[in-house]
Formats: C-alpha cells, sequence, structure tokens
C-alpha cells in the first residue's frame, strides 16, 4: 500500500499544506487556525509558533494508511520481505527480535544445518586463505558481546520530495539488538591482512530476485579502519539466541553505526581487498550520496558520489505513543532513543511549542560504543488542547538533527529531520 504523506512532508512544503488544510490567507484572518482546530478537535496551544503550513502530526497520521495490527511490525513489500517497527514499538533498551524492522534485497536462503556452514576468508589482500564452520569459528576465537545499533541507509526515504524510488521507510528500519559472535578482526588477523588490504567486502548465501545463480544480492563492505574495530563482529547469536532466519541465520556480519547494508546477513564469505570492494550495491546510486549538496532532482555525475560512512545523529520518542491524551493535573513521563553513528550522543532536547524553546532530556550513556542511548524527560502540560512534542539529539561533535528534511540525494538516504509525535491533553 501507498503511503500518501509523510509525516515531515508538509513542513517544507507550504503550498501544499495551504491547499490540502488551510488557505493561508484564511489563516492569516483567523478562520484557518479555527477550521484546524476543529479538525484535531482541540485548542492548539502554541499556535502563534506554528510554521507556516506545517501539517500538525495528528493531522499526517490520519491519512496514514492502517496495514499493521496493533503491536505489529508494518510491512512495505513482500517480495522480498521488508517490514518496519511503529515508534512505540522500539521502547525496549535492547531490541528483540520481533520488533526488529526486517530489510531484504533478495530471497533469503534455505539451508540445512548450521553445523555445515562455511564461511572462506580470502581476497587479493589475504595471505593465507581459510574457511571455518561455525564450530571452529566458536572455538578458535574470543567471544563478545555487544548492543550494536542497525540502522537502514534509506530509513526516512518516505519524506523525501521530489519522492525517490525505493521502500518508504518513515522511522522504523532502526533497531538495537544485542548481538554475540567473534571479532573481524581476530578472523582476518588468523587469515593474514596483506600490507596493502584496504577494504572489507562480504559475500552473502541469499539469491537474486531474477533468479540468476550468478548474481550477487548484495555484496557490500567497510575499509579496514571499520572492519578492525573491536565492535566489528561476525555474530551467531542475536538477544543470546541463534540468529532468527530472516536477520540473517546462521552468520551475519554485524558493523555498528554504518548504514545496515554493510551488515551482511547469511554470510559465507569475507574478502580482503587491495582496492574499494566492488559488490553489487558499492556502486552507482546504491548507497552513496552527492559529496556535495545538490538541489532536489538534480542529477549528479558519478565522480560526484561518495560512499555513505557513518550515519548521522538521529532520535526517536517511543513513549508515549502519538495520538495519545495526557492528564492535565501532573506531569508525565516521554522517553526515546538517540545514536550518531560512529559517535556518541552529547544531548536530547524536546519542545512542546513547535521548536520555539527547547529543555534538556535525562540521557544515558551507552552500555558499550555504537549502541542506542535512552534518554527521558518529564513534561506537563497543565492547560488542555493539543500539542506536539519534538525531540532532537545532539551527537559529541556537536551536530545535532535538522527540524527539516536533510540533503535530498537520488535514493533516499540519511535523513535524520526530529522525530514529532502527537498528545492531546485533557482535564
Ligand atoms: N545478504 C544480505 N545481507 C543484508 C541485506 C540483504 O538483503 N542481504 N540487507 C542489508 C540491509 S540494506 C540492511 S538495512 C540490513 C537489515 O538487517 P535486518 O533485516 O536484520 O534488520 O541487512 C543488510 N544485510
Ligand atoms: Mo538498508
Amino acid at each position: 500500500m501507498r503511503r500518501e504523506r509523510g509525516l515531515g512532508e508538509l513542513y517544507q512544503d507550504p503550498e501544499r499544506a495551504d491547499a490540502l488544510i488551510w488557505s493561508r490567507r484564511q489563516f492569516l484572518l483567523g478562520s484557518g487556525l479555527a477550521a484546524l482546530q476543529s479538525r484535531l478537535g482541540a485548542v492548539i496551544r502554541f499556535a502563534r509558533y506554528l510554521p507556516a503550513g506545517y501539517l500538525p502530526v495528528a493531522i499526517a497520521e490520519q491519512s496514514e494508511p492502517l496495514n499493521a495490527q496493533d503491536g505489529e511490525l508494518r510491512v512495505l513489500n513482500d517480495r522480498p520481505l521488508n517490514a518496519e517497527t511503529p515508534a512505540h514499538l522500539l521502547d525496549d533498551p535492547v531490541t528483540p527480535a520481533s520488533r526488529l524492522f526486517v530489510r531484504n534485497n533478495g530471497t533469503a536462503p534455505v539451508f540445512e544445518e548450521p553445523a555445515g556452514w562455511q564461511l572462506r576468508i580470502s581476497g587479493e589482500a589475504c595471505l593465507n586463505p581459510r574457511t571455518f564452520s561455525i564450530a571452529e569459528l566458536k572455538r578458535s576465537f574470543e567471544q563478545h558481546t555487544y548492543q550494536l545499533q542497525l540502522e537502514c541507509g534509506g530509513n526516512g526515504r518516505a519524506e523525501f520530495r521530489p519522492r525517490v524510488p525505493g521502500n518508504q521507510w518513515t522511522t522504523g528500519a532502526v533497531g538495537n539488538p544485542s548481538w554475540t559472535g567473534v571479532r573481524v578482526k581476530d578472523v582476518l588477523e588468523a587469515a593474514g591482512i596483506a600490507g596493502n588490504a584496504i577494504y572489507l567486502g562480504y559475500r552473502s548465501a541469499d539469491k537474486h530476485l531474477s533468479g540468476d545463480p550468478n548474481k550477487d544480492v548484495i555484496s557490500r563492505g567497510v575499509p579496514m579502519r571499520k572492519a578492525l574495530e573491536p565492535e566489528s563482529l561476525i555474530a551467531f547469536a542475536m538477544n543470546g539466541e541463534d540468529i532468527p532466519p530472516v536477520h540473517g541465520a546462521p552468520l551475519r556480519l554485524v558493523c555498528g553505526g554504518w548504514p545496515g547494508s554493510v551488515s551482511g546477513k547469511w554470510l559465507t564469505e569475507l574478502l580482503i581487498r587491495d582496492r574499494v570492494h566492488d559488490g553489487a550495491k558499492m556502486t552507482g546510486d546504491s548507497y552513496r550520496v552527492p559529496c556535495r549538496p545538490i538541489a532536489p532532482g538534480a542529477t549528479v555525475a558519478d565522480a560526484d558520489m561518495c560512499i555513505i560512512e557513518s550515519m548521522p545523529v538521529k532520535s526517536l520518542v517511543t513513549f508515549p505513543r502519538s495520538g495519545v491524551q495526557v492528564g492535565t493535573a501532573s506531569p508525565f513521563v516521554v522517553r526515546g532513543k538517540a545514536w550518531a553513528g560512529d559517535r556518541s550522543v552529547q544531548a536530547v532536547h524536546t519542545s512542546i511549542d513547535f521548536g520555539e524553546t527547547w529543555q534538556p532530556a535525562r540521557l544515558a550513556p551507552p552500555p558499550n560504543r555504537l549502541a542506542w542511548q535512552q534518554w527521558e524527560t518529564s513534561i506537563s502540560l497543565p492547560l488542555d488542547g493539543y500539542y506536539e512534542i519534538w525531540a532532537r539529539a545532539t551527537d559529541d561533535a556537536g551536530i545535532s538533527q535538522p527540524m527539516l528534511v536533510p540533503g535530498w540525494n537520488p535514493k533516499g538516504y540519511l535523513n535524520n529531520a526530529a522525530h514529532r509525535i502527537a498528545v492531546q491533553a485533557v482535564s
């Protein structure tokens, strides 16, 4: 099903917002606000700070297709399977399997027994190519467990204008499971890393949708400096159990903080490369963005496209869920998650007046590097009416999330615009 309007769309498209929900002229005369309030069934308390043409969250959400049962992931595509998690289902500190988004580019492999699974380490810059069974990996190398945040590079794509092709992810292609495995570094060192190694590429066992057995579905990777970080894992367990089939059983690469596409599922081979890995979806518009900002819709020369590395700072409000009623009598808890790719999050602020003022939230440190962080605050709304709660994170380099959808790019990657929820205060 197609989503008609994204949450932030009309924030940057005032003419369409005018046409759809209010006429600017009427609004200026005062009756537009009245019409909007009657549609919301409440007084908008900070209406004076409403940006021109802004589409309130509650109205954007009324137009969302209801193709998910309460408590379930929202399926965007079932061939291949792609499903995202509604923000209020991402409230767990560690994302359970049932609440982790699924992003498949091809058909997941069917395999008999993990006992027969082999991982090959090779490539031009591998000194002693080797093959390991899962039992050998577990036996030969120290095992490590980290919470590692995984976010699809295309999370937030639905908000780009002009529209871009691909799964129309809104906010839910992100999660933070706990992963157990062996370090990529230890395994590569056992196979010998030559001095000219610059990149690590992966190959996987899923099948190309065309049915062509010679085509890789996806074969991406990371520069050696990222591959050799202590948190880069060849994982065999998620949340203390075997990795679920849809998330890459029996073995997957996990390189947290980078676009999810570098974390190859159903891992069969690691290639130590003497050049930038050139596998499927490493070139063209795939997981690459203009090196410098461009006008929305503009075409970009191949030489001016850069591979996405660390993901940008971002956050979600995961409690309460958007659309709830809250009492005016006492403060209530608002909480969520924040993450910043390779960086950590330094602060999260919330606003109840459409971004006019911001209050700091309490922010917990990450349990380990590359895990998301929990934040929490307490909000009072003594007067009844319609409010929005906006959250905005700042990373440890002082960079904050934008309020507007950031730099348009041909495949709609890296939208880290601030998340907003609607609440109705009632006395
Ligand atoms: N082999 C393989 N690995 C893959 C993919 C895939 O389609 N095939 N999808 C990638 C993408 S684009 C993302 S965002 C993550 C999603 O991981 P998840 O489905 O476990 O959430 O896996 C990555 N690894
Ligand atoms: Mo992705």
